[in-house]
Formats: structure tokens, C-alpha cells, sequence
């Protein structure tokens, strides 16, 4: 990867029902994220935060899908694109985008900015399988399906997410550990593939992000999606979906120094909320995943 970061903010709480995730970016930026760059020598410049509506002013329900719900969606949309167009920029500059989100509808725009000119597969770190549609939600929040959005399904067709940026067979998810009955039949139904607790239970954190690098092997390298809410909650409190149950601090740090050897070219980190943080912890450890990933060793 590029030794030149982007520091992308994305301040987006409108794909989750909880309000608080829209302050990651700034909570990640006060846990010393700049200060990780300079022990690792990267150079890096922070272009601060995209523009993102305040939930007051838009309307959940102006875009009504063909099937089912997806609040604000013209919203998420809008910002997907104003963000896709970023990454697609920052990696067109010789620069590595790094994306602080945020709720992980953005993922939407970070992915599509990755893949505009690269054949890239993802690796997707989350309790969650981010796999509904609007058909199929429990909740309209869109952050529980970008996953699904990218792969083209559902009435994401009707607003233009049509293409599927990504193949199936190079998207790995990590550390899943709550799937509606739905989404579970349609994650089976495809050719993602999922690594779930019981797999890192049985085989470890650093085999299995060994095997899900494998699969998102493309050309032009991976893309990582890190949603923090992958840590058990004793580990990083502070974000809106927390699930019993996840990785370990250690955990979390092997499976990152794996990352770091592989292809990299561009990584998300997301859905922190210092509202529902203890002493900005989440926060930090964002930063300090974030180091790991980027090459940082103990020795
Ligand atoms: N599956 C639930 C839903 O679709 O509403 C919860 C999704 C939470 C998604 C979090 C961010 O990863
Ligand atoms: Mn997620
Ligand atoms: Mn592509
Ligand atoms: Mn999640």
C-alpha cells in the first residue's frame, strides 16, 4: 500500500437508529490517530469530514422502494456517491483512503470508490451480516444492509445500485454472530462466505482471517470494512448494535497484524459511538486496530 494515508470523516448516523455514531470521526480523531500515523511513518492528511444532512432536515420514507422500507435512503444514497467519488479519487492520487465512519451504510460509497477502478475483493469484520434488503428488514435501517446493497439485491435497483461492484466469491464476512432468519437463508443462498464465532472458536482469529484474505484475493488487492461492534462489547462498548460474544482485544489485534501483510488498498473503520462509550475506549481501540492493520509491531 501507499506510505501516504487520506483520512476520510464521514459523520452518518441516518442508516442507524441510534443518534451518537455520527461523532466517530471525531472520537477517533481525539483518540491520537494522527499521533499512530507518525509512529508508523506514514504520511498522512486529514481532509476532514463529508457532508452528511442532520436526520431533522431529511425525510426517512422520500424514497419509497418498490419493495419494502429503507429510511432515508436518498439521503445514504447522496452520500454514498459524494463518498465513492473520494475514494475513488484518493486512490487515483497514489493515496491510501482511510474511511471513519459513521454507520456502516457508508460502506456503500467506500466500496463502490474502491472498486470503480480495481478488482478488488472485501473482508467484512462485524457480528452482524449486513445482508437485508428493504424487503426483508426488521428495521428500514440501512445500515443493516449494505452488504446486500452492493451485491445489486433487492430494490437497491431503484436507485441505481444496480452493478455490482464486487463479485460474491471475493467477500468474506468475520466474527458473525446475529443474523435475522432471513437474512441467514439469503447469506446460505450466495456465494459470500461466512466465518462466524464458532469459527474463530474452533480454528483462531489469525487462520481464519488468513483463509477470508484468501478468498477476497483480487488483483488490485482488499478492501477492509471493520465494524467495531465484531469486538464483544466488554471490549468496545461504545457502538449502537452491540452482540455478547465477539473478539477478544487480542483477538481483534492478530487478526489485524494479519491484514497487514496482505494487499490493502483501502480500509474502513465504523459504527463507534462515543454516546454509548466508555471513556472514548471504542475509540481508541479503532486507533490502535487501525495501527496494527497499517504494519504496527510490538518488536
Ligand atoms: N439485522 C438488524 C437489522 O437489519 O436491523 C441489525 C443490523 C445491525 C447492523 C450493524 C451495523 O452492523
Ligand atoms: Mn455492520
Ligand atoms: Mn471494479
Ligand atoms: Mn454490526
Amino acid at each position: 500500500m501507499p506510505r501516504s494515508i487520506r483520512v476520510i470523516g464521514v459523520p452518518m448516523d441516518l442508516g442507524a437508529d441510534r443518534r451518537g455514531v455520527d461523532m466517530g470521526p471525531s472520537a477517533i480523531r481525539y483518540a491520537g490517530l494522527a499521533d499512530a500515523f507518525d509512529a508508523l511513518d506514514y504520511g498522512a492528511t486529514d481532509i476532514g469530514d463529508l457532508d452528511v444532512v442532520h436526520p431533522e432536515l431529511g425525510d426517512p420514507d422520500s424514497i419509497e422502494p418498490s419493495t419494502g422500507r429503507a429510511k432515508y435512503l436518498a439521503e445514504v444514497r447522496e452520500l454514498c456517491v459524494q463518498l465513492e467519488e473520494t475514494v475513488a479519487e484518493t486512490l487515483a492520487d497514489g493515496t491510501f483512503p482511510l474511511v471513519l465512519g459513521g454507520d456502516h451504510s457508508i460502506a456503500i460509497g467506500s466500496v463502490r470508490g474502491s472498486a470503480r477502478d480495481g478488482d478488488i475483493g472485501v473482508v467484512w469484520f462485524d457480528a452482524h451480516g449486513d445482508f437485508n434488503t428493504p424487503a426483508t428488514t426488521p428495521s428500514g435501517n440501512v445500515h443493516g444492509m449494505p452488504l446486500a446493497a452492493l451485491l445489486g439485491r433487492g430494490a437497491f435497483s431503484d436507485v441505481d445500485w444496480t452493478t455490482a461492484p464486487i463479485n460474491p466469491e471475493n467477500i468474506a464476512l468475520v466474527g458473525v454472530r446475529s443474523l435475522d432468519a432471513s437474512e441467514r437463508k439469503a447469506l446460505r443462498d450466495s456465494d459470500v462466505t461466512v466465518f462466524t464465532m464458532s469459527d474463530i472458536d474452533e480454528r483462531g482469529a489469525t487462520a481464519v482471517t488468513e483463509e477470508a484474505l484468501s478468498i477476497a484475493n483480487a488483483a488490485d488487492g482488499v478492501h477492509v470494512s471493520l465494524d467495531l461492534d465484531w469486538l464483544d462489547p466488554q471490549e468496545a462498548p461504545g457502538v449502537g448494535t452491540p452482540v455478547r460474544g465477539g473478539v477478544t482485544y487480542r483477538e481483534a489485534h492478530a487478526a489485524m497484524e494479519v491484514i497487514a501483510d496482505a494487499n490493502l488498498r483501502s480500509l474502513e473503520l465504523v459504527e463507534v459511538n462515543p454516546i454509548l462509550d466508555q471513556h472514548n475506549q471504542t475509540a481508541e481501540l479503532a486507533v490502535e486496530l487501525t495501527a496494527s492493520a497499517l504494519g504496527k509491531r510490538i518488536l
